[in-house]
């Protein structure tokens, strides 16, 4: 049987044929010569052997009759066009390439498809349906994907730090190669006020996280059971949110006010966005939006897309309409009651839209076909041949300053929804017996209540995503935020006489909105940020709680999104080192703050971990992220709605923030204070 770990290396240099080098040892897949591209039929021999000759190591693939690609429409869309996971037809062809994945009986199989389809098909639509493949198959869950950003730097990265990776690369031997500097901010001037926010939009992990979790979600699979995910529309809707929440925050540590939702989408979009990237593998520049550009109806045969902006207005109708009335109309033409547990999660699938919306042609595809419509705008009768700007790939959208705009208007309408709930009362939220009495944050260095940024600068290595360039690490090194280390202390009191547990809610917020004025708790809600969440024992009498800030369940630890892949441990150690690649990056868990400190209120709610607890089993699971992404092959760990206690309005005479609170919830003022320095690589270990 093959081993399923070769299946990897089909992720590397995606422009390249299949035949060539791949991985550390130089690894060759010997193709059967009916597997080879039109191109390469002719001079099989030749060529196998050139790659061959000094291969570390030959992978066998098994013969098998060639599935029937054209059958499925696969060479619909050309090697070098863009692909897109928002555009119907795009996911139409992915949803059936990873089937035929999926399908496969065995590694064997499965790797000789894959080997056969690589060369044939769209590279960014392999990757995409591959992944899929691989994280759902039960023979090749465990696999831990390679970063996305190693096969596809061109999506993350100034499209000029190639040319000079090209020549270190070509040039200078391995050993005494030197990173590639990318500046610090490069797509705008100071004349923008948005390009402040340069830092969180590009930043590497965010997109990383952002794609991955459409990744871990599809809109479409023929097996449902890969789209019917526990409470996956909630979960849209609330990674989106927290996402908007963040976005907020940081726009105030630049002083900048909350983001404008994009309602109108009559008007013109003020922000432009040029993204300065080079799609390698597309071999094309990605479009920019002008400024003041507006949105016009689509009329893209090549993309099968007819999308007038009316349709949009309708569908939003439809969908405000359905929150109005309570109810949704599936096709069968049956009301169905949006109760308080799942309406959000019924209204999260219709408004994403996967195939689990109640009423496709009813309520539309809003969401998807913003992002198409925005994307578009520069080309919408495709007369200029262009493809897609960024806004059209989970991979790029959180770049440009209109994802946040489309995003914060999307939550608006959900909101809609939780603002009809009937707001918590003092019992549903109160833990009888727990107290907390006290929250200090200590950083690992420095003054309590105080968190520290700063720059600091990261490395990775491009080498598996240039193609066509002697081989060898070139590492790109880039600058990101990061914070101190700190420790969350929690004293609470338990006066119930028995031991209790607890679910620990951690969430931080702006103190003051952006006028310098006190929020209003139905404003404050919707910037709290959820930073952390765990259980805790709580014995009778006094307790402290210790919670260390890289423990955090919304992030995945620093050296996941900057790992090595080849240098990590192997054996037994791996098991420990399992993950999925979804979850905010660590190093973006805090805002940045201002000079002077940006003044912030830390929150933290004990709940009553009996009520709020899912029966399951974690173990060997990835979920270090789960509050942002769920955990795999599991239920959503926690029973509350997703951003318990926030997600509703207020009960009467708890009008802000300080009188919402039960004994069980604590506030303490931080203030988040950016130092303008910039650290060196962490060292990996
Ligand atoms: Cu994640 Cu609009 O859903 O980008």
């Amino acid at each position: 049987m093959a081993n399923k770990k070769n299946l990897l290396l089909l992720f590397e240099n995606p422009g390249e044929p299949v035949f060539t080098q791949k991985g550390t040892n130089n690894a060759v897949f010997d193709v059967p010569s009916r597997f080879l591209d039109d191109r390469y039929q002719s001079i099989g021999a030749e060529i196998q052997n050139r790659f061959s000759d000094d291969a570390g190591e030959r992978i066998p693939v098994r013969d098998i009759q060639p599935p029937n690609l054209d059958n499925v429409g696969l060479k619909q869309l050309g090697k070098q066009e863009n692909f897109s996971v928002f555009i119907p037809k795009h996911r139409k062809l992915a949803s059936a390439l990873s089937d035929i994945f999926l399908k496969a009986r065995d590694i064997d199989h499965l790797q000789s498809l894959a080997v056969y389809a690589r060369d044939r098909v769209n590279p960014q639509l392999f990757n995409y349906a591959l992944s899929v493949a691989l994280l759902h198959r039960p023979d090749t869950k465990d696999l831990d994907l390679p970063l996305f950003i190693e096969s596809f730097p061109g999506k993350f990265l100034d499209s000029r730090s190639f040319v000079q990776a090209r020549e270190e690369a070509t040039v200078v031997p391995q050993g005494s190669r030197r990173p590639i500097v990318i500046p610090r901010d490069y797509t705008a001037s100071d004349l923008e006020p948005e390009h402040r926010l340069w830092y969180f939009r590009e930043d590497l992990g965010i997109n990383l996280h952002h794609w991955h979790w459409h990744l871990v979600y599809p809109f479409e699979a023929s097996d449902i059971n890969i789209v019917r995910k526990d409470r996956r529309g909630e979960l849209f809707y609330y990674m989106h949110q927290q996402i908007i929440a963040r976005y907020n925050f940081e726009r105030f540590s630049n002083n900048l006010p909350r983001v404008v939702p994009f309602n109108n989408l009559r008007t013109t979009i003020p922000e432009g966005y040029f993204p300065k990237l080079d799609s390698l593998v597309a071999s094309r520049a990605w479009p920019a939006r002008i400024s003041d550009a507006s949105l016009r109806d689509l009329n893209r045969q090549a993309d099968q897309i007819n999308l007038q902006i009316s349709t949009l207005e309708r569908w939003r109708e439809r969908f405000l309409e359905a929150i109005a009335q309570g109810s949704v109309v599936n096709q069968n033409n049956q009301r169905m009651a949006l109760d308080e547990n799942t309406g959000i999660d019924v209204l999260g699938n219709m408004m994403e839209a996967s195939i689990l919306t109640p009423n496709p042609n009813f309520y539309g595809d809003l969401h998807n076909m913003g992002h198409v419509a925005i994307s578009y705008q520069h080309d919408p009768d495709h007369r200029h041949l262009e493809s897609f700007g960024v806004m059209g790939d989970s991979a790029t959208a959180m770049r440009d300053p209109i994802f946040y705009r489309w995003h914060a208007h999307i939550d608006d309408l959900f909101q809609q929804f939780k603002e009809r709930l009937t707001p918590y009362t003092q019992e549903q939220l109160s833990y009888p017996g727990i107290s907390i009495t006290g929250i200090q944050l200590q950083p690992d260095n420095g003054r309590t209540n105080l968190i520290s940024t700063f720059w600091q600068q990261s490395d990775i290595n491009l080498a598996k995503g240039m193609d066509f360039v002697p081989r060898g690490d070139v590492f790109a090194r880039f600058t990101h935020l990061q914070h101190l280390p700190y420790t969350i202390n929690i004293q609470a009191n338990n006066d119930s006489g028995a031991p209790r547990l607890g679910m620990v809610r951690v969430f931080i917020a702006p103190k003051f909105d952006e006028r310098g004025q006190p929020f209003s708790f139905r404003d404050h809600r919707r910037f709290m940020v959820e930073i952390d969440k765990f259980v805790a024992n709580l014995r009778p009498g006094q307790n402290t709680l210790k919670r260390r800030s890289v423990q955090s369940t919304v992030t995945i630890p620093y050296e996941r999104t900057f790992r090595n892949l080849d240098a990590r441990p192997t054996g037994n150690q791996e098991q420990a080192f399992n993950f999925c690649g979804c979850g905010w990056p660590h190093h973006m868990l805090i805002p940045k703050g201002t000079p002077q400190g940006l003044q912030s209120v830390l929150f933290v709610m004990i709940s009553n971990y009996e009520q709020d607890r899912v029966q399951q089993d974690l173990a060997g699971t990835c979920n270090d992220a789960a509050s942002y992404c769920g955990v795999r092959d599991r239920l959503y760990p926690d029973r509350r709605a997703m951003g318990f206690p926030f997600d509703r309005i207020n009960r009467q005479g708890a009008e802000t923030l300080q009188s919402f609170l039960t004994p069980n919830m604590g506030i303490v003022d931080v203030s988040i204070m950016f130092n303008d320095r910039v650290a060196g690589p962490t060292p990996r270990n």
